[in-house]
């Protein structure tokens, strides 16, 4: 079969809601963009790990710091589903992380920004988290079956992990005074760069048309900001905390709320690298990278030794 009739049953096959899976026939260009943009993903959920990793040891209490602990550990989990899943498109793990430790791959734009007080623990985990299970809610029906499967018990995590965000974050917005200050400080700084984890506006965005055609995306940038501003505001609200943005009104007409811009220079100046933490966070990685070599390579002997030892028993 030449390979337009295969784009068109593809497509077709797309349209009817069937998952695609490793095996099947896909375009090349489908395969690179889910490897562009699930690499990306699996990236984010490892380099996510350092902002909040910063505080393990400075958690108030035990129970904090057992709670972050584990969340810390989530997202470990988070980055090795996702990159086994990628792996499915026919790249190796080793050759992903490569790509992001030695060359441009990105990653998200919001793990280039610092903790500077435990209340950022708070507001990563409402606001950060609220964001990315808005957009892996989504990717939980992604076109592709091992990314969506993947999603299932992300988001499940993640959900909780917001959850308990949102109960920290409350309990300081109604604490002290200077609690109170800490948590409005934090949501100051990470309420722009929470809406930036959408990507850049529809008419900016390149990738968007290709992803939503083969329903890799199942909604658009501006569409999922607008969902996660909708319940966030209401979030804020039914805990005192100030949204930091003048322009933000409800909007009787459309029932959603209205916002202000973005900030965008700084989103781009951001992703190309230029952001607060960007060096240091990709230092960190490299670093952890390379003093693990001689695990990867005990535990790859050890495999090979023990498959060797079974086919001789055999
Ligand atoms: N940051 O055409 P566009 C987490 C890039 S971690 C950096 O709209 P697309 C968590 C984009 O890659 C959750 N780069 O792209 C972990 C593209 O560049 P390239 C992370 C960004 O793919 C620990 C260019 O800008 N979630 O939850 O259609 C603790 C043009 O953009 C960003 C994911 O990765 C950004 N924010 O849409 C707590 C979700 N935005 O590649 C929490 C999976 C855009 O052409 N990814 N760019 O050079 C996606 O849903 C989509 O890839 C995006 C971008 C919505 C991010």
């Amino acid at each position: 079969m030449d390979t337009e009739k295969r784009a068109e049953e593809f497509q077709q096959r797309i349209d009817a809601g069937e998952k695609i899976e490793p095996k099947d026939w896909m375009p090349e260009r489908y395969r690179k963009q889910l490897i562009r943009m699930m690499s990306q993903h699996a990236h984010s959920e490892v380099v996510g790990m350092l902002p909040e990793g910063n505080w393990i040891e400075r958690a108030p209490s035990l129970k904090r710091k057992l709670v972050l602990l584990a969340k810390v550990q989530d997202e470990a989990g988070h980055g090795l589903y996702i990159y086994s899943a990628a792996e499915t498109l026919g790249i190796s793990r080793k050759e992903m992380v490569e790509q992001y430790i030695y060359g441009d791959a990105k990653y998200s734009s919001i793990f280039n920004y610092p903790t500077l007080t435990y209340a950022d623990i708070c507001a990563i985990g409402w606001l950060v988290d609220g964001a990315a299970i808005v957009n892996q809610t989504m990717l939980a029906r992604s076109s592709y079956g091992p990314y969506s499967r993947s999603m299932v018990r992300i988001c499940k995590e993640e959900s909780f992990h917001k959850k308990q965000g949102y109960e920290m974050i409350a309990r300081m917005a109604n604490g002290t005074e200077e609690q109170q200050k800490m948590a409005q400080d934090s949501v100051n700084r990470w309420w722009w760069p929470s809406l930036m984890m959408f990507g850049p506006h529809d008419s900016d965005s390149p990738n968007s048309a290709e992803l939503i055609k083969w329903q890799v995306k199942l909604k658009t940038n501006d569409e999922l900001r607008q969902h996660f501003v909708d319940r966030t505001v209401m979030e804020a609200k039914a805990i005192g905390l100030e949204i930091p943005d003048p322009d933000l009104k409800y909007n009787e007409e459309t029932g959603h709320w209205d916002f202000g811009e973005l900030p965008w220079d700084e989103f781009w100046n951001v992703i190309k690298g230029n952001g607060i933490m960007n060096k240091e966070r990709i230092k960190t990685r490299k670093k952890a990278y390379e003093d693990g070599a001689w695990v990867r390579e005990a535990a790859t002997e050890c495999a090979r030794k023990k498959k060797l030892g079974e086919e001789k028993a055999s």
